[in-house]
């Protein structure tokens, strides 16, 4: 069985209960239930969200031994201004997809530059959840 980490970073633990306009009325746990409903049968799907960087560090490289099959990052505000989560990634040599709910490039300017994008094989902004979907789906196949 494949396995796929799924990370999120600082904030998205208030996914559903702020900012609905922007991110939607699901919360991360609904996130979780429905990409195990989804992918369950195929992946086993390890989920981890931190508010911390150095947290999101340390499980990237808990990751990088552990070797899963790849990773989805959504790390939030993080994606603009971690060298550090950018180094992480590039040193675990794992196939990570990045992705955002909202379209970056809609938004405000600091928000359309990421320092993680090109440690990814992908970026996916502006699907909402559906990125995530997306994400693992692609992950699956490569
Ligand atoms: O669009 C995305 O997924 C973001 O990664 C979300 C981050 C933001 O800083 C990035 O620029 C784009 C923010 C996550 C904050 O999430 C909240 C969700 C609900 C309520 C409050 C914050």
């Amino acid at each position: 069985m494949k396995k796929i980490a799924i990370l999120n970073g600082p904030n998205l633990d208030r996914l559903g209960k702020r900012e609905p306009e922007i991110y939607g009325r699901a919360t991360l746990a609904d996130l979780e239930k429905s990409l195990r409903a989804e992918f369950g049968k195929k992946a086993e799907l390890d989920f981890f969200q931190s508010n911390h960087e150095g947290k999101l560090i340390d499980k990237i490289s808990e990751l990088a031994d552990a070797k899963p099959d790849g990773i989805v990052l959504n790390a939030g505000a993080l994606t603009h201004t971690s060298i550090a989560l950018r180094d992480a990634l590039l040193g675990a040599k794992l196939p990570a997809v990045e992705v955002h709910i909202s379209n970056l490039y809609k938004r405000e300017e600091f928000r359309h530059r990421s320092l993680t994008g090109p440690a990814c094989v992908a970026v996916i902004t502006g699907l909402g959840l559906e990125g995530y979907f997306a994400a693992v789906r692609f992950l699956l196949k490569s």
